[in-house]
């Protein structure tokens, strides 16, 4: 019997990853920038049993929804050709956070799943072998494996898109304070929000303008510069969610005129955090495809950040998470040793 446990950090992109080059292969437009997130996590145990019919994924020891375990059996599919093996496996998953709000489950999840399967197969493979892997499973997915800063390099093929490390944790003190407005999950998948990009009407711009978009943002985040950092990502998330919500498509026979991840306390929070600028605080926003808010400040600034967002209205039905500059996809050893 061949087992392993690891854990996946989500990660928090600065440039997005909104739009595919080829979707069956997870390949980006565009390159993107991240951060690894340490209080945000998904812990992964695989087991290959011998005899087992199929594949059994518990998500917190509970049977996955069958959409989510077909996904997981289809990843589980490519690292088993790898290995040459043919057995199904037990997939024993657990997210420390709240899925489908604001943070990449599917980041950490197919992280952590690489990184466990892979080994319970005894496969050894390079970080960058991982984060191709990874990407395959999901592409933010490839982001996680590396530690601290990231950079996914969109790559020409699938063997040249992968993530590398721009700079480690300890770099710089940047600090996000997510602010979760709702828990419930979005309407739209990421996965289909990818596929209508390309109906916007600003997508030719936004594909004409990202390599200025990420060398500022780049070198920004490698001087330290918090402000020309701020504004940069604040007006990227802008940029990608303006591209969501003129994504006009067909659903079930209605017409949509675009994707709406924002929801009203989304917006409370974005224009409270212009006026906490006018007044001094140090503070940016950046939004994944989902309703949470990604607060943006240096480690020093956490304490007045946290006390601005509890004295807003509706503050009381949210939760926060403070982040960190966080490690890449890790086994954990000694558990699950044999
Ligand atoms: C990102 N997002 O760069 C962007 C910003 C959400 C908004 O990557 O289809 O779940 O699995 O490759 O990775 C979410 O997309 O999509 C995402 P798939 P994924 O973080």
């Amino acid at each position: 019997m061949s087992h392993a446990t690891a854990r996946a950090c989500a990660n928090l992109a600065f440039v997005k990853y909104w739009g595919k080059r080829d979707a069956s292969l997870n390949l980006p437009m565009n390159n993107s920038i991240s951060m690894t997130l340490d209080a945000a996590h998904t812990t992964t145990r695989v087991e290959f049993v011998p005899g087992l019919e199929r594949d059994k994924v518990l998500l917190s020891e509970r049977p996955a929804r069958p959409a989510f375990a077909r996904r997981v059996a289809a990843h589980l599919d490519r690292i088993r050709s790898i290995g040459g093996s043919s057995e199904a496996a037990r997939v024993n998953t657990h997210n420390n956070f709240p899925a489908g709000t604001g943070f990449a489950s599917s980041a950490s999840g197919f992280a952590a799943l690489t990184c466990a399967a892979s080994s319970a197969l005894g496969l050894q493979l390079s970080r960058r072998q991982l984060s191709v892997l990874a990407r395959l499973g999901s592409g933010s997915a490839c982001r996680s494996i590396c530690a601290g800063f990231v950079e996914w390099q969109a790559g020409r093929d699938s063997d040249s898109s992968f993530a590398t490390q721009l700079a480690d944790p300890r770099h710089w003190n940047l600090v996000d304070v997510a602010v979760l407005v709702t828990d419930e999950e979005k309407a739209v998948r990421s996965s289909d929000g990818h596929q209508l990009a390309s109906n916007s009407p600003f997508w030719q711009t936004r594909n004409q303008t990202i390599s200025s978009r990420l060398a500022e943002i780049r070198q920004a985040l490698l001087e330290r510069d918090f402000h020309r950092f701020g504004r940069e990502v604040e007006s990227e998330a802008l940029e990608m969610h303006a591209i969501m919500q003129t994504s006009g498509h067909e659903n079930g026979g209605a017409w949509q005129s675009g994707i709406f991840y924002m929801v009203a306390d989304t917006l409370q929070l974005i224009n409270a955090v212009q006026r906490w600028r006018q007044a001094g605080m140090d503070v940016y926003f950046t939004l994944d495809a989902g309703p949470t808010v990604h607060l943006l400040c240096m480690e020093d600034q956490v304490g007045d950040v946290l006390q601005a967002v509890n004295s807003l209205e509706g503050s009381q039905g949210w939760r926060t998470i403070v982040c960190r500059p966080g490690p890449g996809a890790r086994l954990l050893p000694g558990r699950d040793s044999d």
